[in-house]
């Protein structure tokens, strides 16, 4: 038993806070680390101490090592807490922090080693027993040979780079006459995304679900599983909603992967948390897919349906304590489903966004609601780092009531500043799929016209609102002025006309008439006009009178733009300053610009190419993502700025054109 004191966590953002959550109510001390970008952060605020490592960048400062062990040093931490991502599955991090006498809250280096490279990683599962999807993973790459392994597995089938990960270069050959051309083209991009065209091919799964289990291990020979996730609503590898326990589980079909799952674990000298993910085929038979050797982000739905803090076992386990419960303590309690709020404009592809949050709301936490952020209301979001808000878990007593809670508390989570993606998520929340539990890995791609509806012209009480709010705020300062002067406004004009434009370049436009009138306003907009009056908090909460019913919403302006939070929903509109000229250029017409800092990565047209209007021009690459970014409008290309490899700023112009 080494007691653990004080617990340095080499993180930040929403896992850094929680993880000091558990360490403070377990009594011991805590210490944070941040860089230039997170001086003023949450994680920094809660710690007993903090230490700054660095700059901004991840690689100057989160993934320095040294500088993170030095940390604990100089403070007197005599543990370190990764989280994940950064430096929690970087075996070398791990044995550092163990050369220098300090405790790694995770596993032993040895299984991190074990569980990195994908080919070796299955060939130990298959050792342990642990099911793998009917395949050929052999050194042999002859074309014939992998044509022949192919139809011996039977179409159709999948081809994988070896040292691929995460989906890419992933080809389907649904007939040994396409087998050729789709082999050569996973080579192909093998060598181009990983440098090495090695292959493994596997038997197609056409709607696989990802269920992941949840092991614990602790250095006294003790393992259990707690059970399983579902995290089949992905988008591009990332997580979107994850649940447990996986809707429609037979039970003996849990057992037997939670088996597995602890035979993996075992296999490798696994302590502390862990992840085996699995693909789960439609006729119940499963396979392993790959074992993360950390705490994952999903986390808090296991220890809402399980009432177990999995950082408090991490944190007992790591100082060579049992593990707390045994399998047959453990125990599924009600439904929970978690969701990843992130800054990212679907409309735009899922653009992760840069900003300051210039309003954060959340729902009430308590038994049914848990938020885990990082941030609070005038933070930023940085190109820095993963794009997250928060993560938003709920329970509830089963499944459905389970959903219920999530689309009311996605109702009251309000984010304002820059674009999120809390409406695609209430989509998602209140899709008849999600409610009927038809989940799959491609259940974004099968109902995204759902998901991602083209957006909706305001109508004309939305415009009366934001008006209304505009109105309100313009002057004394937010009350409603007709208690500021007892009812007699002065050197007021009668009229107010504004214009407010939707979001994006070619975002249509709308002009409002505000007239004063004794008790309030009319307004006139798409041509009705509508009595309206109110009141403007200071909170940005609206309780409106509107065409004789009473409304309440929150209005919030941040710049010239406002997010008005009504009835469930979220809408955006900009302000039109009728004194501005030509419309600010951002990317407008005849220009392309970085919509954030990046690296050219790619130049698909050439000086002097005629172009229409979208069509993929340049590639960026930036946080951790590829951006192709397209033609604004049909034209030329007139100058390529930049070549590839360059680093760019944001809002500098990428490539010229001549519209037209
Ligand atoms: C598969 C598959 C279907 N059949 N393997 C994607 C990345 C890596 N985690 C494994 N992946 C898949 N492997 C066979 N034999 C479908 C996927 C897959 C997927 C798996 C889990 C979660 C999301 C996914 C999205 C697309 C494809």
């Amino acid at each position: 038993m080494s007691r653990i004191t004080s617990v340095l966590i080499a993180n930040r953002g929403e896992i850094a806070a929680r993880v000091m959550r558990t360490a403070r109510r377990m009594g011991l001390g805590t210490v944070a680390v941040y860089s230039d970008a997170d001086a003023n952060a949450l994680h920094v605020a809660s710690a007993d101490q903090a230490v700054h490592i660095g700059p901004a960048p991840a690689r100057e400062s989160y993934l320095i090592g040294a500088k993170i062990i030095e940390a604990a040093k100089a403070t007197g931490a005599n543990a370190i807490h990764p989280g994940y991502g950064f430096l929690s599955e970087n075996a070398g991090f791990a044995d550092a922090v163990a050369a220098a006498g300090l405790i790694f809250i995770g596993p032993p280096a040895s299984a991190i080693r074990a569980m990195g490279g994908k080919s070796e990683a299955k060939a130990l599962m298959e050792t342990a027993g642990v099911p793998l999807v009917p395949g050929y993973h052999g050194e042999d790459q002859d074309d014939a040979l992998l044509a022949g392994e192919a139809a011996r597995i039977g179409f159709p089938v999948l081809i994988k780079a070896s040292a691929g990960g995460g989906g890419k270069g992933m080809k389907v050959a649904n007939s040994a006459d396409e087998f050729p051309a789709a082999l050569a083209s996973a080579k192909r991009e093998a060598k181009a995304s990983f440098g090495d065209d090695r292959v493994l091919i596997e038997k197609y799964l056409a709607r696989p679900r990802h269920v992941e289990i949840q092991v614990f291990a602790d250095s006294h020979g003790n393992c259990v599983y707690l059970f399983e996730r579902d995290c089949s609503i992905q988008r591009r590898h990332q997580k979107v909603v994850e649940e447990a326990p996986a809707p429609g589980m037979d039970p003996a079909v849990r057992a037997r992967m939670g088996q597995a799952a602890v035979a993996a674990a075992k296999a490798i000298g696994y302590v502390g948390a862990g992840t085996v993910e699995f693909l789960l085929d439609t006729d119940g038979s499963f396979y392993f897919m790959e074992m993360n050797t950390r705490l994952q982000v999903e986390h808090p739905v296991t220890e809402k349906i399980t009432g177990q803090d999995l950082v408090e076992w991490q944190l007992l386990v790591a100082a060579g304590g049992p593990l707390p419960l045994t399998q047959e303590q453990l125990t599924i309690n009600g439904h929970a489903i978690e969701v990843r709020l992130y800054a990212e404009d679907p409309a735009k592809g899922f653009l992760p966004q840069t900003g300051t949050l210039a309003h954060l709301r959340f729902p009430e936490q308590g038994d049914h609601v848990r938020v885990d952020t990082g941030v609070r209301t005038g933070d930023a979001i940085s190109i820095f780092y993963d794009p997250m808000i928060a993560k938003l878990i709920v329970w509830d007593k089963d499944r459905p009531s389970a959903v219920r809670r999530l689309e009311k508390a996605l109702a009251e989570t309000e984010v304002a500043g820059l674009n999120a993606n809390v409406p695609f998520l209430s989509a998602v929340a209140s899709h008849p799929g999600f409610l009927s539990a038809d989940l799959d890995t491609r259940f974004i791609e099968r109902y995204e016209a759902d998901l991602l509806p083209a957006s909706v012209a305001p109508s004309a009480e939305v415009l009366a609102l934001f008006s209304l709010g505009l109105t309100l705020s313009r002057r004394s300062g937010g009350n409603d002025p007709w208690d500021a002067v007892g009812g007699l406004l002065l050197n007021l004009p009668a009229v107010d006309s504004i214009e407010w434009r939707e979001p994006g370049e070619e975002g249509a436009s709308h002009k409002v008439d505000v007239t004063w009138a004794r008790a309030g306003f009319t307004v006139t907009a798409i041509g009705r006009t509508l009595p309206v009056s109110g009141r403007l908090a200071t909170d940005g909460t609206l309780s409106a009178s509107l065409d004789g019913r009473k409304v309440t919403a929150r209005w919030v302006r941040w710049g010239d733009h406002v997010t008005l939070f009504h009835a469930g929903g979220t809408h955006n509109l900009t302000l039109v300053d009728p004194h501005a000229g030509a419309h600010a250029d951002h990317g407008g017409h005849g220009r392309l610009t970085a919509p954030m800092p990046g690296k050219v990565i790619a130049l698909l047209v050439e000086e002097g190419a005629t172009v229409t209007k979208g069509q993929p021009v340049i590639v960026l690459e930036a946080m951790k993502m590829e951006h192709t970014l397209k033609a604004p409008s049909d034209g030329t290309v007139t100058h390529l700025r930049f070549q590839v490899g360059e680093q760019v700023s944001e809002g500098v112009e990428l490539v010229g054109f001549e519209a037209g």
